[in-house]
């Protein structure tokens, strides 16, 4: 057992919640300082960087240590505090740093292996993630890392900067405490890239700069949130859910040794492109094409001859275009050609998202050619447009009256939560159907800080869990008493529920597992927390359900856990509904 944390609760600590952010630092400009043999990385950015800013240290919190994990070894690391964001809570983050430090030309797939472990081996402790990085190779590695996390329930938000944090005008700062405001305040399930006030799905980006500080774009994705003075834009419409219940995984080492990437010019010779596609054990390529995707055939086509020929070898050859802005199709005849010979069409995307996907479906175990040349043709985590969007729409005349009279997306989950707690599936079916607040729905929260999946977790019916979960609906969020939806769902006995909250990836929040299995709960509901000497305070649902005893209303712990958080939903309290979860 580790130290006694005192979390005071009427005193200045318990003014506003924690989120809990993992930053893992792996080199680039951001930490650089000036040497003999130029910029170099240096170490003990928590310390230099980060603790004499007042934005990113409120001097006004207690020292404390936080858990994680390195390689499989438990570290306790220093940890500091932002001031409270505009959000009303503060992040509260420690630092991983790589060894060595790099310069992200130098990042490969070992690397990215050991970020997507780092994160997977860190996962139930974190809230959120930012990988700190260089940004040469910034939008490979957002790109590598999308497709090697599947499922992924948090946010995990890779960014860095055009000047080191230590030069007097720089990007840094702008691009950290964005990223750890993000990434501890909005259950953005997605690998994004932040810089200059942008953020990105990661595998959409590219650099476009090398020099100014709007150093990255998206050309065929819009920015999933954008921050401006007053606060964080999400876009949420654009935000990916997870819609299979299935728990986070990691895919390790993606196959970069056995894929190229080829850039078409004017006059290339078709032996050129031969010996590439007869380098030992090639097993993919990445054509840059000229505009919608063409190629010179070459004389008598001699290219599409050496191209065919490489694909009946069981070489993947994939069509990307050299235009920032659009995609391939075979239009016109030389693409028709490519496509006849047996290239694969990457539609829109970027040249990263395509070499770090062909070398992740390379790495699969198993996996055929035909269904490596399918999967590059469909968007596996919004890395490509697809062609044919599945169409959505509501059965008419189906939305019966009560529902169709709601006006605001907070009315409609007040109707939500009413539904939720009679297990009337129908009814929740219906508002979540309804295509004017359905995709606000998922992400609200009531005053308390229940979430749809909260008020399911204690619900009568399975299957409204099952449901909220098939449609993206996050089992992360904390309520304000800092429980977790399966918290809930296990304190209430729903093992239905509890099932296939942990089938959907859903853990303990580390005081609720703490407390689950010492006798914390006395300590907890105390205002101490021990856990290992880290952990911050919790409410346990007693102290929920203790309000309402008192009120003599019953004096069934369990009955009066479920009310409390029903009583929040049904609008009998004044909603103050958000729609970030944390
Ligand atoms: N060379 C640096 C890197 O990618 C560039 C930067 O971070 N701005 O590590």
């Amino acid at each position: 057992m580790g130290q006694v944390t005192f979390m005071e609760r009427d005193g200045p600590e318990s003014l506003y919640p924690e989120s809990r952010v993992l930053i893992i630092m792996t080199g680039g400009t951001i930490c650089m300082q000036p040497s003999a043999d130029g910029l170099v990385p240096m170490t003990g950015f928590l310390e230099n960087a980060m603790a004499p800013r007042p934005s990113f240290n409120d001097s006004s919190a207690p020292a404390v240590k936080i858990n994680a994990f390195q390689n499989g070894v438990k570290m306790h690391l220093d940890s500091l505090r932002t001031p409270p964001s505009a959000y009303s809570r503060h992040i509260r983050y420690g630092i991983l740093e790589f060894h060595p430090l790099l310069d992200s030309s130098s990042i490969s797939s070992i690397g990215w292996t050991e970020i997507a472990m780092t994160i997977k081996e860190n996962y139930h402790l974190f809230d959120g993630f930012v990988v700190l990085h260089g940004t040469d190779s910034l939008a490979y590695t957002a790109s590598a890392l999308s497709f090697m996390m599947s499922d992924l329930g948090k946010p995990v938000i890779l960014t860095g900067s055009q000047a080191s944090i230590f030069a007097l005008q720089s990007d840094a700062v702008d691009n950290l405490l964005g990223s750890l405001i993000i990434a501890g305040t909005f259950v953005i399930p997605e690998v994004c890239l932040f810089f200059s006030h942008i953020l990105y799905r990661g595998n959409r980006t590219t650099k476009i700069s090398a020099s100014s500080f709007e150093a990255f774009g998206s050309p065929n994705c819009d920015p999933l949130a954008k921050v401006t003075s007053l606060g964080v834009d999400v876009n949420w419409s654009l935000v990916r859910r997870p819609t299979q219940i299935a728990e986070f995984q990691v895919t390790k080492y993606l196959d970069t040794a056995h894929v190229a990437c080829l850039r078409i010019f004017p006059g290339i010779k078709p032996e050129m492109v031969d010996s590439v596609l007869r380098v030992p054990n090639l097993r993919g390529l990445i054509l840059e094409t000229f505009g919608m995707g063409n190629a010179p055939g070459g004389v008598d086509g001699s290219l599409t001859k050496v191209i065919k020929e490489a694909v009946d070898r069981g070489i993947v050859i994939v069509n990307v275009s050299q235009c920032t802005n659009g995609f391939v199709s075979p239009l016109y005849a030389p693409g028709t050609a490519l496509g006849r010979a047996g290239v694969v069409f990457g539609h829109d995307l970027t040249t990263e998202g395509a070499l770090t996907k062909l070398s992740y479906l390379l790495a699969l175990p198993g996996l055929e050619y035909k269904e490596v040349t399918m999967q590059m043709a469909h968007s596996l985590r919004g890395e490509m447009t697809e062609m044919t969007l599945p169409s959505f729409s509501h059965p008419a005349g189906s939305i019966d009256s009560a529902v169709a009279r709601l006006t605001s997306a907070d009315s409609a989950f007040t109707a939500l939560g009413y539904a939720i707690r009679n297990g009337d599936l129908h009814t929740v079916r219906e508002i979540l159907e309804g295509d004017e607040f359905n995709h606000q729905l998922l992400k609200k929260a009531d005053y308390a800080g229940n979430t749809a999946v909260h008020l399911a977790a204690v619900g009568p019916r399975p299957q409204v869990m099952r449901d909220l979960l098939m449609r993206g609906a996050s089992v992360h969020p904390r309520n304000r008493a800092n429980n977790t939806p399966l918290y809930l769902a296990e304190k209430m006995g729903n093992d239905e529920c509890v099932r296939l909250l942990r089938e959907a990836g859903a853990h303990l929040w580390q005081a609720e597992s703490s407390a689950k299995t010492s006798e914390m709960g006395d300590l907890a509901s105390n205002g101490f927390v021990e856990v290992d000497g880290d952990e911050r305070g919790v409410e346990p649902i007693e102290s929920i359900a203790s309000a309402s005893v008192a009120d003599g209303e019953t004096d069934s712990p369990d009955v009066e856990a479920k009310e409390a958080v029903l009583l929040e939903a049904d609008g009998r309290t004044p909603n103050i509904s958000t729609e970030y979860v944390k």
